[in-house]
Protein backbone atom coordinates (compact mmCIF):
# COMPACT_ATOMS: atom_id res chain seq x y z
CA UNK A 1 0.00 0.00 0.00
CA UNK A 2 1.25 3.83 -0.93
CA UNK A 3 1.33 5.92 2.28
CA UNK A 4 2.80 9.22 2.25
CA UNK A 5 5.39 9.86 5.55
CA UNK A 6 6.29 13.20 6.86
CA UNK A 7 9.40 10.97 8.05
CA UNK A 8 11.24 10.15 5.05
CA UNK A 9 13.02 7.25 7.29
CA UNK A 10 9.51 5.75 7.65
CA UNK A 11 9.56 4.85 3.76
CA UNK A 12 12.58 2.33 3.45
CA UNK A 13 11.06 1.07 6.39
CA UNK A 14 7.78 0.93 5.07
CA UNK A 15 9.21 -1.08 1.81
CA UNK A 16 10.88 -3.88 3.96
CA UNK A 17 7.36 -4.43 6.16
CA UNK A 18 5.37 -4.85 2.50
CA UNK A 19 8.20 -7.50 0.89
CA UNK A 20 8.05 -9.11 4.22
CA UNK A 21 11.55 -8.24 4.87
CA UNK A 22 12.52 -8.23 8.84
CA UNK A 23 13.25 -4.83 10.40
CA UNK A 24 16.86 -4.34 12.30
CA UNK A 25 18.12 -3.02 15.27
CA UNK A 26 18.60 0.63 12.81
CA UNK A 27 15.22 0.76 12.02
CA UNK A 28 13.93 -0.16 15.25
CA UNK A 29 15.50 2.73 16.75
CA UNK A 30 14.06 4.79 13.53
CA UNK A 31 10.39 4.20 14.59
CA UNK A 32 11.32 4.67 18.19
CA UNK A 33 13.06 8.23 17.52
CA UNK A 34 10.21 9.09 14.24
CA UNK A 35 7.82 11.89 15.34
CA UNK A 36 5.56 10.70 12.62
CA UNK A 37 3.54 8.75 14.90
CA UNK A 38 0.76 8.71 12.60
CA UNK A 39 2.96 7.01 9.73
CA UNK A 40 4.63 4.70 11.97
CA UNK A 41 1.15 3.98 13.43
CA UNK A 42 -0.27 3.43 9.88
CA UNK A 43 2.57 0.60 8.91
CA UNK A 44 1.70 -1.24 12.10
CA UNK A 45 -1.85 -1.13 11.15
CA UNK A 46 -0.86 -2.89 7.67
CA UNK A 47 0.72 -5.02 9.53
CA UNK A 48 -1.92 -5.88 11.88
CA UNK A 49 -5.23 -5.85 9.63
CA UNK A 50 -2.75 -8.29 7.36
CA UNK A 51 -3.27 -10.56 10.45
CA UNK A 52 -6.54 -10.33 12.22
CA UNK A 53 -8.79 -7.95 9.46
CA UNK A 54 -10.75 -5.94 11.46
CA UNK A 55 -11.17 -8.42 14.65
CA UNK A 56 -10.30 -7.25 17.79
CA UNK A 57 -10.07 -9.47 20.88
CA UNK A 58 -10.81 -9.87 24.59
CA UNK A 59 -11.12 -12.26 27.04
CA UNK A 60 -13.25 -12.63 30.05
CA UNK A 61 -10.86 -12.79 32.95
CA UNK A 62 -10.21 -12.56 37.00
CA UNK A 63 -6.94 -11.43 38.69
CA UNK A 64 -6.62 -13.47 41.60
CA UNK A 65 -2.98 -11.92 43.50
CA UNK A 66 -2.52 -14.24 45.87
CA UNK A 67 0.51 -12.49 48.06
CA UNK A 68 1.59 -9.30 48.33
CA UNK A 69 4.74 -10.35 50.14
CA UNK A 70 7.82 -10.36 48.59
CA UNK A 71 11.70 -10.50 48.92
CA UNK A 72 12.65 -9.17 45.22
CA UNK A 73 12.07 -5.20 46.55
CA UNK A 74 12.23 -3.82 42.93
CA UNK A 75 12.56 -0.29 42.68
CA UNK A 76 9.26 0.35 40.95
CA UNK A 77 6.60 -2.52 42.66
CA UNK A 78 4.21 -0.35 44.55
CA UNK A 79 2.41 -3.86 44.83
CA UNK A 80 5.17 -5.54 48.02
CA UNK A 81 5.00 -5.61 51.23
CA UNK A 82 7.44 -7.15 53.73
CA UNK A 83 5.86 -9.82 56.16
CA UNK A 84 4.12 -7.92 58.96
CA UNK A 85 3.34 -4.93 57.41
CA UNK A 86 -0.07 -3.92 57.89
CA UNK A 87 -1.49 -4.02 54.45
CA UNK A 88 0.40 -7.39 53.42
CA UNK A 89 -1.67 -10.07 52.60
CA UNK A 90 -1.75 -14.00 51.78
CA UNK A 91 -4.65 -15.82 50.35
CA UNK A 92 -5.71 -19.16 51.95
CA UNK A 93 -6.58 -21.47 49.59
CA UNK A 94 -10.91 -20.65 51.70
CA UNK A 95 -10.00 -17.09 50.65
CA UNK A 96 -9.13 -17.90 46.72
CA UNK A 97 -12.31 -20.31 46.98
CA UNK A 98 -14.04 -17.25 48.50
CA UNK A 99 -13.20 -14.70 45.83
CA UNK A 100 -13.89 -17.13 42.98
CA UNK A 101 -17.23 -18.59 44.46
CA UNK A 102 -18.16 -14.53 44.66
CA UNK A 103 -17.95 -14.13 40.81
CA UNK A 104 -19.14 -17.86 39.85
CA UNK A 105 -22.51 -16.85 38.17
CA UNK A 106 -20.11 -14.43 35.43
CA UNK A 107 -18.69 -16.48 32.30
CA UNK A 108 -15.02 -16.43 33.33
CA UNK A 109 -12.84 -17.34 31.12
CA UNK A 110 -9.53 -17.14 31.94
CA UNK A 111 -7.92 -16.80 35.76
CA UNK A 112 -4.63 -14.49 35.57
CA UNK A 113 -2.84 -15.93 38.86
CA UNK A 114 0.35 -13.97 40.01
CA UNK A 115 1.78 -12.68 43.44
CA UNK A 116 5.14 -12.11 45.36
CA UNK A 117 7.65 -13.74 46.25
CA UNK A 118 6.17 -15.50 49.82
CA UNK A 119 8.91 -17.05 51.87
CA UNK A 120 6.67 -18.87 53.85
CA UNK A 121 4.20 -20.77 51.07
CA UNK A 122 5.13 -24.30 51.02
CA UNK A 123 5.93 -25.65 47.37
CA UNK A 124 2.78 -27.88 47.91
CA UNK A 125 0.82 -24.07 48.35
CA UNK A 126 0.86 -23.36 44.52
CA UNK A 127 0.16 -26.85 43.69
CA UNK A 128 -2.95 -26.94 45.86
CA UNK A 129 -3.80 -23.33 44.60
CA UNK A 130 -3.68 -24.40 41.00
CA UNK A 131 -6.07 -27.57 42.01
CA UNK A 132 -8.82 -25.62 44.23
CA UNK A 133 -8.91 -23.07 41.28
CA UNK A 134 -9.28 -26.09 38.51
CA UNK A 135 -12.29 -27.71 41.15
CA UNK A 136 -13.95 -24.56 40.96
CA UNK A 137 -13.92 -23.48 37.46
CA UNK A 138 -12.81 -26.09 35.47
CA UNK A 139 -13.97 -24.79 31.87
CA UNK A 140 -11.31 -21.68 33.04
CA UNK A 141 -7.57 -21.77 31.67
CA UNK A 142 -5.53 -21.54 34.31
CA UNK A 143 -2.61 -18.57 33.51
CA UNK A 144 -0.49 -18.74 36.58
CA UNK A 145 3.15 -17.61 37.60
CA UNK A 146 5.24 -15.79 35.85
CA UNK A 147 9.12 -16.79 35.40
CA UNK A 148 10.15 -14.90 38.55
CA UNK A 149 7.78 -16.78 40.62
CA UNK A 150 8.17 -20.45 38.47
CA UNK A 151 12.33 -19.72 39.64
CA UNK A 152 11.25 -19.42 43.08
CA UNK A 153 8.79 -22.21 43.42
CA UNK A 154 11.50 -24.35 41.74
CA UNK A 155 14.11 -23.29 44.48
CA UNK A 156 11.88 -23.71 47.45
CA UNK A 157 10.39 -27.46 45.88
CA UNK A 158 14.42 -28.49 45.13
CA UNK A 159 13.40 -29.63 42.03
CA UNK A 160 15.07 -28.48 38.47
CA UNK A 161 13.06 -25.80 36.25
CA UNK A 162 11.77 -28.37 34.01
CA UNK A 163 10.21 -30.46 36.79
CA UNK A 164 9.02 -27.50 38.71
CA UNK A 165 6.76 -26.76 35.53
CA UNK A 166 5.60 -30.41 34.92
CA UNK A 167 5.00 -30.59 38.52
CA UNK A 168 2.59 -27.56 37.86
CA UNK A 169 1.27 -28.31 34.45
CA UNK A 170 0.20 -31.69 36.20
CA UNK A 171 -1.48 -29.51 38.67
CA UNK A 172 -3.37 -28.06 35.56
CA UNK A 173 -0.95 -25.01 35.40
CA UNK A 174 -2.46 -24.18 31.10
CA UNK A 175 -0.32 -20.80 30.52
CA UNK A 176 2.06 -18.50 32.12
CA UNK A 177 1.60 -14.44 32.01
CA UNK A 178 4.52 -12.38 30.38
CA UNK A 179 5.54 -10.39 33.53
CA UNK A 180 8.52 -10.52 35.20
CA UNK A 181 10.98 -9.66 32.35
CA UNK A 182 10.72 -6.07 32.52
CA UNK A 183 13.91 -4.40 30.32
CA UNK A 184 16.05 -7.00 29.31
CA UNK A 185 19.11 -4.94 30.67
CA UNK A 186 21.70 -5.65 32.84
CA UNK A 187 22.08 -1.95 33.55
CA UNK A 188 18.27 -1.47 33.99
CA UNK A 189 18.43 -4.37 36.62
CA UNK A 190 21.59 -3.55 38.49
CA UNK A 191 19.58 -0.25 39.18
CA UNK A 192 16.16 -1.22 39.66
CA UNK A 193 15.67 -4.63 40.37
CA UNK A 194 18.95 -6.46 40.94
CA UNK A 195 17.21 -9.92 43.01
CA UNK A 196 15.20 -10.27 40.78
CA UNK A 197 16.53 -13.00 37.68
CA UNK A 198 17.91 -12.07 34.98
CA UNK A 199 17.14 -11.49 31.87
CA UNK A 200 18.63 -15.04 30.44
CA UNK A 201 16.98 -16.86 33.40
CA UNK A 202 13.87 -15.24 32.54
CA UNK A 203 14.20 -16.54 28.46
CA UNK A 204 15.80 -19.95 29.95
CA UNK A 205 12.64 -19.94 32.16
CA UNK A 206 9.89 -19.17 28.84
CA UNK A 207 11.88 -21.65 26.77
CA UNK A 208 11.62 -24.50 29.30
CA UNK A 209 7.72 -23.65 29.27
CA UNK A 210 7.72 -23.41 25.31
CA UNK A 211 9.28 -27.15 25.42
CA UNK A 212 6.70 -27.93 27.86
CA UNK A 213 3.76 -27.16 25.55
CA UNK A 214 3.08 -24.34 27.62
CA UNK A 215 2.50 -21.24 25.93
CA UNK A 216 3.01 -17.87 27.35
CA UNK A 217 3.20 -14.44 27.13
CA UNK A 218 5.85 -11.52 27.26
CA UNK A 219 5.91 -7.65 28.41
CA UNK A 220 8.05 -5.30 28.79
CA UNK A 221 7.99 -2.22 31.23
CA UNK A 222 8.56 0.90 29.67
CA UNK A 223 8.68 4.67 30.69
CA UNK A 224 11.42 4.33 33.70
CA UNK A 225 15.42 4.58 32.92
CA UNK A 226 15.30 2.44 29.99
CA UNK A 227 16.86 4.22 26.60
CA UNK A 228 15.31 3.47 23.30
CA UNK A 229 18.35 1.11 22.86
CA UNK A 230 17.75 -0.94 26.00
CA UNK A 231 13.02 -1.36 24.21
CA UNK A 232 14.55 -2.38 20.76
CA UNK A 233 17.35 -4.77 21.88
CA UNK A 234 14.64 -5.97 24.79
CA UNK A 235 12.12 -6.62 21.41
CA UNK A 236 14.76 -8.80 19.91
CA UNK A 237 15.93 -10.80 22.29
CA UNK A 238 11.81 -11.96 22.38
CA UNK A 239 11.64 -12.34 18.63
CA UNK A 240 15.04 -14.62 18.71
CA UNK A 241 13.23 -16.74 21.23
CA UNK A 242 9.66 -16.80 19.06
CA UNK A 243 11.94 -18.04 16.08
CA UNK A 244 13.32 -20.78 18.13
CA UNK A 245 10.18 -22.05 20.29
CA UNK A 246 6.93 -20.12 18.96
CA UNK A 247 5.71 -20.31 22.10
CA UNK A 248 4.50 -16.64 22.81
CA UNK A 249 1.11 -15.61 22.45
CA UNK A 250 1.14 -12.26 22.90
CA UNK A 251 3.16 -9.22 23.88
CA UNK A 252 2.30 -6.98 26.06
CA UNK A 253 3.80 -3.39 27.03
CA UNK A 254 3.85 -2.01 30.02
CA UNK A 255 4.02 1.58 30.94
CA UNK A 256 5.34 2.26 34.32
CA UNK A 257 3.12 3.86 36.86
CA UNK A 258 5.41 5.65 39.87
CA UNK A 259 3.12 6.26 42.60
CA UNK A 260 3.88 5.19 46.03
CA UNK A 261 7.00 3.23 44.45
CA UNK A 262 10.64 4.30 44.97
CA UNK A 263 10.57 6.26 41.77
CA UNK A 264 8.18 9.19 42.22
CA UNK A 265 9.77 11.40 40.30
CA UNK A 266 9.17 9.60 37.35
CA UNK A 267 6.52 11.55 35.03
CA UNK A 268 3.83 8.99 33.72
CA UNK A 269 4.33 7.95 30.14
CA UNK A 270 2.66 9.92 27.30
CA UNK A 271 0.13 9.03 25.21
CA UNK A 272 2.47 9.30 21.86
CA UNK A 273 5.15 7.12 23.40
CA UNK A 274 2.58 4.40 24.53
CA UNK A 275 1.33 4.31 20.97
CA UNK A 276 4.58 4.28 19.93
CA UNK A 277 5.33 1.07 22.03
CA UNK A 278 2.33 -0.75 20.44
CA UNK A 279 3.25 0.24 17.04
CA UNK A 280 6.87 -0.62 17.38
CA UNK A 281 6.19 -3.99 18.74
CA UNK A 282 3.80 -5.04 16.34
CA UNK A 283 6.61 -4.07 13.59
CA UNK A 284 9.68 -5.66 15.18
CA UNK A 285 7.78 -8.89 16.70
CA UNK A 286 7.19 -9.92 13.11
CA UNK A 287 6.70 -13.59 14.38
CA UNK A 288 3.84 -12.29 17.07
CA UNK A 289 0.35 -13.16 16.28
CA UNK A 290 -1.44 -10.83 19.02
CA UNK A 291 -0.07 -7.09 20.75
CA UNK A 292 -2.07 -6.18 23.51
CA UNK A 293 -3.00 -2.66 24.42
CA UNK A 294 -3.71 -3.36 28.33
CA UNK A 295 -6.11 -1.02 29.30
CA UNK A 296 -5.22 -0.97 32.95
CA UNK A 297 -1.93 0.71 32.30
CA UNK A 298 -2.90 2.85 29.18
CA UNK A 299 -6.32 3.76 30.27
CA UNK A 300 -9.09 2.57 28.53
CA UNK A 301 -9.70 4.97 25.70
CA UNK A 302 -5.97 4.92 24.60
CA UNK A 303 -6.11 1.03 24.79
CA UNK A 304 -9.24 1.56 22.49
CA UNK A 305 -7.11 3.81 19.81
CA UNK A 306 -4.19 1.61 20.21
CA UNK A 307 -6.12 -0.78 17.92
CA UNK A 308 -5.65 1.49 15.02
CA UNK A 309 -1.95 1.28 15.54
CA UNK A 310 -1.08 -2.25 15.63
CA UNK A 311 -2.71 -3.66 18.82
CA UNK A 312 -5.18 -6.37 18.46
CA UNK A 313 -6.26 -7.19 21.93
CA UNK A 314 -7.65 -5.32 24.89
CA UNK A 315 -6.73 -8.56 27.22
CA UNK A 316 -10.16 -8.16 29.51
CA UNK A 317 -12.56 -7.75 31.65
CA UNK A 318 -10.08 -7.88 34.57
CA UNK A 319 -11.99 -7.25 37.94
CA UNK A 320 -9.47 -6.76 40.88
CA UNK A 321 -6.33 -5.31 39.24
CA UNK A 322 -3.96 -4.33 42.19
CA UNK A 323 -0.65 -4.06 40.86
CA UNK A 324 -1.39 -1.27 38.66
CA UNK A 325 -3.62 0.41 40.43
CA UNK A 326 -1.37 0.32 43.66
CA UNK A 327 1.34 2.64 41.55
CA UNK A 328 -1.77 4.83 40.62
CA UNK A 329 -3.27 3.69 37.59
CA UNK A 330 -6.68 5.88 36.89
CA UNK A 331 -8.32 3.11 34.90
CA UNK A 332 -11.16 1.35 36.07
CA UNK A 333 -10.78 -1.79 38.49
CA UNK A 334 -12.67 -3.96 35.43
CA UNK A 335 -14.96 -3.74 32.78
CA UNK A 336 -18.09 -5.24 32.02
CA UNK A 337 -18.85 -7.30 28.47
CA UNK A 338 -20.86 -4.24 27.40
CA UNK A 339 -18.03 -1.53 27.96
CA UNK A 340 -15.41 -4.00 26.51
CA UNK A 341 -17.43 -4.80 23.78
CA UNK A 342 -18.30 -0.85 22.78
CA UNK A 343 -14.75 0.01 23.15
CA UNK A 344 -13.89 -2.15 20.19
CA UNK A 345 -17.01 -1.84 17.86
CA UNK A 346 -17.27 2.06 18.35
CA UNK A 347 -13.21 2.12 17.24
CA UNK A 348 -14.47 0.10 13.78
CA UNK A 349 -13.73 -3.16 14.73
CA UNK A 350 -15.54 -6.26 15.54
CA UNK A 351 -15.36 -7.83 19.18
CA UNK A 352 -14.34 -11.15 18.83
CA UNK A 353 -14.50 -12.89 22.66
CA UNK A 354 -11.76 -14.91 22.93
CA UNK A 355 -10.08 -17.89 24.95
CA UNK A 356 -6.74 -17.67 26.42
CA UNK A 357 -5.46 -19.06 23.29
CA UNK A 358 -7.26 -16.76 20.69
CA UNK A 359 -10.28 -19.31 19.82
CA UNK A 360 -13.49 -17.85 19.35
CA UNK A 361 -16.15 -18.18 21.94
CA UNK A 362 -19.82 -17.28 22.29
CA UNK A 363 -21.09 -15.87 25.87
O1 LIG B 1 5.99 -8.07 36.10
C1 LIG B 1 5.11 -3.79 38.41
C2 LIG B 1 4.80 -4.73 36.08
C3 LIG B 1 3.96 -6.80 35.76
C4 LIG B 1 4.57 -1.74 38.02
O2 LIG B 1 0.59 -11.96 30.40
C5 LIG B 1 4.39 -2.45 36.85
O3 LIG B 1 -1.47 -11.56 29.89
C6 LIG B 1 3.71 -0.55 35.77
O4 LIG B 1 2.85 -8.97 33.67
N1 LIG B 1 3.89 0.21 36.87
C7 LIG B 1 2.76 -7.65 36.07
N2 LIG B 1 3.96 -1.88 35.73
C8 LIG B 1 1.66 -7.46 35.03
C9 LIG B 1 1.80 -8.41 33.87
C10 LIG B 1 0.66 -8.66 32.99
C11 LIG B 1 -0.44 -7.84 33.00
C12 LIG B 1 -1.51 -8.13 32.16
C13 LIG B 1 -1.51 -9.21 31.34
C14 LIG B 1 -0.42 -10.05 31.35
C15 LIG B 1 -0.42 -11.27 30.49
C16 LIG B 1 0.69 -9.79 32.16
O5 LIG B 1 3.62 -5.46 36.04
C17 LIG B 1 5.23 -7.00 36.53
C18 LIG B 1 5.95 -5.70 36.27
O6 LIG B 1 6.64 -5.76 35.06
N3 LIG B 1 4.75 -3.72 37.12
N4 LIG B 1 5.02 -2.58 38.98
C19 LIG B 1 4.32 -0.34 38.01
N5 LIG B 1 4.52 0.40 39.09
FE1 LIG C 1 8.06 -8.64 43.97
FE2 LIG C 1 7.08 -8.63 41.49
FE3 LIG C 1 6.91 -6.42 43.01
FE4 LIG C 1 9.29 -7.20 42.09
S1 LIG C 1 7.52 -6.53 40.81
S2 LIG C 1 8.84 -6.56 44.19
S3 LIG C 1 9.07 -9.44 42.12
S4 LIG C 1 5.90 -8.37 43.42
Amino acid sequence: MEFSFLDNKLYNINEKVISEKRLDFKDGLALYKSNDLIGVGRIADYVRRKRHNNKAYYVYNQHINYTNICTNHCLFCAYARNNGEKDAFTFSLEDVKAQLLERIDEPVRELHIVGGLNPSLPFQYYLDLIKTVKKIRPEATIKAFTAVEINHIAKISNLSIDETIAELKNAGLSMVPGGGAEVMSSRIRNKLFPRKIDSAKWLEIMESLHSAGITSNATMLYGHIETIEERVQHLMKLRELQDKTKGFSAFIPLAFHSKNTKLPHIPPTTAFDDLKNISAARLMLDNFDHIKAYWVMIGEKLAQTALSFGADDLDGTIIEEKITHMAGAKSAKGLSHEQIKRLISSAGFIPVERDSFYNSVET
